[in-house]
């Protein structure tokens, strides 16, 4: 295979640019910078029925049109002969003379220059993100077409993706609907809380969610080394006064922190802090985990946040000459998360669902004046981001097949 990758590279080289640049440009559209929403993300073509062509990858059919071989010294040898016919195909005659015939778009897929690898990788992963401030319109969908259609389901997935927030409307103001929306895409991810769980304001309450406290900006479950990925709420009933929900970008603001102040985003990148949950629910729980406020990965790029003060231990493992450092580096990043101009604030209503990436976006809520005939009741649920882009990718090829 590396015999023939490394002759096949200078060969598909040309077509693959073309079509790896067509890819990046399509990539390009969800900028990493906060400014009007791509058309194919605003809450008006989510509403209706997208066309999604435009939001999945295009790669262009390219024929083999030439082969040449260019600096393949020991490679070449003549120990290999192509052939381009009319049919797309490429075929190699290896020097045992037995004769291997590829597709030349699934060998295009497969080239290792960087470009190639980088449109590939997209297509798989969809790692390119959408930043946003507080002037995100936030996109919104209909809970029965998602349900429903499979295009409005595309639309939705990718938005959670590309953005990490999606709203949905219009869902039955009963408890089972998380879970509905969970089968929808596989199932969901069981946790001490539960399948799904209550948010309400509860007598002997195990967590502060289940207050009617105001809930500062933060990530669920930093508890557990592997946080849920996505996180649904429906809201059954809103309070009277409060319990107004606020998200922010947890990327954007790491971004901003990093520009702004690198000593401290170096320290919460590298820095382990500790979490702990103890109690009871579901079954008897005693956790304990070790997480970076900001986790990268091997090139450096933010992959998740994990941030929630109600949880973060009080037990700081940390050698007493970071400990300051520690505190200052975290007040920067919340000083950026508490910006008004980050900052997206709105109401649920009965019958909505907010859906977002639990490993990007911090959420909150203000409190609220509980009365115990109006309760106010989210029901949520957890999911974890691989059966989500399983189904994303799924909806992808087979509403893609319908086109
Ligand atoms: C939670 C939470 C939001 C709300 O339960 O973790 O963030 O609006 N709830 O109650
Ligand atoms: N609830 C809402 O990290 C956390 O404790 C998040 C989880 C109780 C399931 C809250
Ligand atoms: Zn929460």
């Amino acid at each position: 295979m590396s015999t023939f990758s490394r002759f096949a590279l200078p060969v598909l080289q040309r077509s693959t640019s073309a079509m790896a640049c067509q890819a990046l440009r399509a990539c390009r559209r969800p900028a990493k910078a906060a400014g009007p929403l791509p058309s194919w993300l605003t809450s008006a073509q989510l509403r209706g029925h997208q066309t999604l062509g435009s939001a999945s990858l295009p790669l262009a059919r390219h024929s083999v049109r030439h082969v040449r071989a260019l600096d393949e010294d020991r490679l070449m040898e003549g120990s290999m002969s192509w052939r381009s016919p009319n049919d797309n195909k490429v075929s190699i005659v290896w020097p045992d003379q037995h004769t291997s015939v590829f597709d030349a778009e699934w060998l295009k897929k497969r080239c290792f220059s960087t470009a190639a690898r980088q449109a590939m990788r997209e297509e798989l992963f969809l790692n390119e993100r959408y930043y946003w401030d507080s002037k995100l319109r936030i996109p919104t969908a209909d809970y029965q077409e998602v349900l429903h259609d499979d295009k409005a389901a595309l639309a939705w997935l990718l938005a959670l993706r590309r953005v990490g927030i999606v709203y949905l409307k219009g869902a039955p103001v009963e408890q089972g609907q998380v879970a509905r929306l969970a089968q929808r895409i596989g199932y969901l991810r069981l946790t001490f809380y539960g399948h799904t769980w209550q948010v309400q304001d509860k007598y002997m309450a195990n967590n502060v969610a289940y207050t009617s406290g105001r809930l500062s900006l933060h990530t669920d479950y930093p508890a557990l080394h592997f946080a849920p990925g996505v996180q649904f709420l429906h809201c059954i009933n809103q309070a009277v006064e409060g319990g107004e929900s606020e998200v922010v970008d947890g990327f954007h603001m790491a971004e901003q922190l990093r520009r702004e102040d690198p000593e401290a985003f170096r320290i919460l990148s590298s820095l382990h802090v500790d979490f702990t949950d103890t109690g009871m629910d579901y079954c008897d729980f005693m956790l304990q985990s070790k997480k970076c406020i900001i986790d990268l990965d091997g090139e450096g790029r933010v992959v998740r946040i994990n941030y929630n003060n109600a949880t973060r231990d009080s037990v700081l493992d940390l050698p007493l000459h970071q400990v300051q450092p520690f505190y200052r580096a975290l007040k920067a990043y919340v000083d950026i998360m508490n910006r008004a101009e980050n900052v997206v604030t709105y109401r649920m209503e009965p019958g909505d669902i907010v859906t977002f990436d639990n490993w990007r976006l911090l959420h909150g809520r203000r409190s609220y004046i509980s009365r115990p005939d109006m309760l106010r009741h989210l029901e949520g649920a957890y999911l974890d981001w691989d059966e989500v882009m399983s189904r994303l990718r799924i909806l992808r090829s087979s509403v893609n097949e319908d086109v």
